[in-house]
């Protein structure tokens, strides 16, 4: 197995990451905690896919191979994909509550109607770019599944470009909080005041979260009730995009899901370049341009010089300061005097690094509760990503280390209070041991 040259302590957080991912693999795919999230999540996979390059590359492939197996048919790559070897009552909402086809031709795996942030281009070519350390046979591979994946990965890119242009603006919106992976942050708070929180709703459907996780921890019951009101909206509406805007309550320009968005053309442009498809290279960078220049102009708020997320439905920006307004610093193309804008705020009292997800001297920050407050490794992991792209390595370093000393103090936690570094949510958890491998590497 390949394994980089690293101190003890390094060797041991190594060893515990490695382990963490042998746990959590199904015999298919690798779940993200076996108690709170036992089917196949989207965006995990590619985060997951990233760790696996380094200590199991057939592994990666497998997982990101299962995801799209799943795809559907208009090109929309599910946010889950259901193990039918897990009970109906392990997650809510489970498989019963979106009644969707199963569309994998390998086994009858059913999904959800929703989508995550479009990792997928770049963790293909991460996992690509790791093979040759593991010789011949693993490059074979990986060309193999690159090619495979790669009309896939077009797919996903053209419906979120095509049929997500909720806003006619050349963003993709997103139709429920779940879609953006970040799903109680503060970003989506003056949307979700007009959704209609249905308590009876969570009367006919049981939690199953805050039964396998302490509640304090999670999103609360009102913002469940949105949540699955908006579910039940789109998946009546037979989860068609046609006039999203005026039919359904949650369409929002996320910066964080947009970035993604353009970072996915940049990996599948050097992806085409491996299979020889250099013209459709080109287009693939020239379509993170176009995005990267509409995200600049519409997410930007210049009076704070912070990006936001849009509301497709009314035009305005939200109020809140969140992780996702950092995230275009992923962006090479990205004015200087964005990406200077983005670091002074990550520099400010509001952040720091690592970055917690919201602002710490807003009054709607909370230590514990999920993405209103607790550090995430995985968008620190992109932040730093953002760092590297913009030339602030001596940054990079440093939450590079701060990651590392998190986890390795802590454990694989899902998230991590913000000022003392306890361990939140479920332990164990598979992108958290991924990218210590990354960062380990
Ligand atoms: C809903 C699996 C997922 C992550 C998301 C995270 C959380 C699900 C939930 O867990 O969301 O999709 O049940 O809370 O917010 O980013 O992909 O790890």
């Amino acid at each position: 197995m390949y394994a980089p040259a690293v101190s003890d302590l390094s060797a041991e957080l190594w060893q515990s990451a490695a382990r963490v991912l042998d746990l959590n693999w199904s015999g298919d795919h690798t779940v993200p905690s076996r108690r709170l999230y036992p089917h196949q999540w989207s965006w995990d996979a590619a985060f997951i896919a990233v760790g696996l390059a380094y200590v199991n590359p057939t592994r990666a492939w497998r997982d990101l191979r299962s995801l799209f197996e799943a795809q559907w048919p208009d090109g929309r790559v599910p946010h889950i994909v259901f193990d039918p070897d897990t009970a109906e009552d392990d997650y809510f909402p489970g498989p019963g509550v979106w009644n969707v086809p199963a569309y994998g031709r390998r086994r009858a795996r059913s999904s959800t109607g929703l989508v995550q942030p479009p990792l997928h281009a770049l963790a293909a070519w991460e996992v690509y770019r790791h093979a040759s350390a593991h010789g011949a046979a693993c490059v074979a591979e990986a060309r193999t599944e690159l090619a495979w994946l790669y009309p896939r990965l077009v797919a996903q890119q053209e419906y979120l470009a095509e049929r997500r242009d909720a806003g006619g603006t050349g963003l993709a919106a997103i139709v429920h909080p779940w879609e953006s992976g970040l799903d109680n942050s503060p970003a989506w708070d003056t949307v979700l005041d007009a959704v209609p929180a249905d308590m009876s709703l969570l009367e006919l459907h049981r939690r199953r979260d805050v039964a396998v996780t302490d509640a304090a921890q999670r999103p609360t019951d009102e913002d469940y009730a949105r949540y699955i009101g908006l579910v039940l909206n789109y998946r009546d509406g037979g989860y068609s995009d046609t006039e999203l805007a005026q039919r359904h309550p949650f369409a929002v320009e996320c910066p964080g899901f947009n970035s993604i968005l353009a970072t996915a053309e940049l990996a599948l442009a050097q992806i085409a370049g491996v299979l020889g498809r250099t013209t459709d290279a080109r287009r693939h960078r020239d379509r993170a341009r176009e995005i990267t220049a509409v995200v600049s102009r519409r997410l930007w708020d210049p009076d704070t010089r912070t990006f936001r997320a849009r509301d497709a439905r009314t035009g305005r920006l939200s109020p809140a300061r969140c992780v996702s307004g950092l995230l275009p610093l992923m962006l090479p193309d990205l004015p200087a005097g964005q990406a200077d804008a983005i670091m002074t705020e990550i520099r400010s009292e509001r952040f720091g690094l690592p970055a917690p997800s919201a602002d710490r001297t807003a009054p709607s920050f909370d230590t514990h509760r999920y993405w209103r407050g607790p550090i995430w490794i995985n968008v620190n992991w992109l932040l730093r990503r953002g760092m590297q792209v913009h030339g602030h390595h001596g940054e990079a370093e440093e939450l590079r280390r701060a990651l590392l000393r998190l986890v390795h103090e802590h454990g694989h936690y899902e998230y991590f209070h913000p000022e003392t570094g306890q361990g939140l949510g479920a332990p164990a958890f598979s992108w958290t041991a991924a990218l210590c491998l990354d960062l380990l590497a």
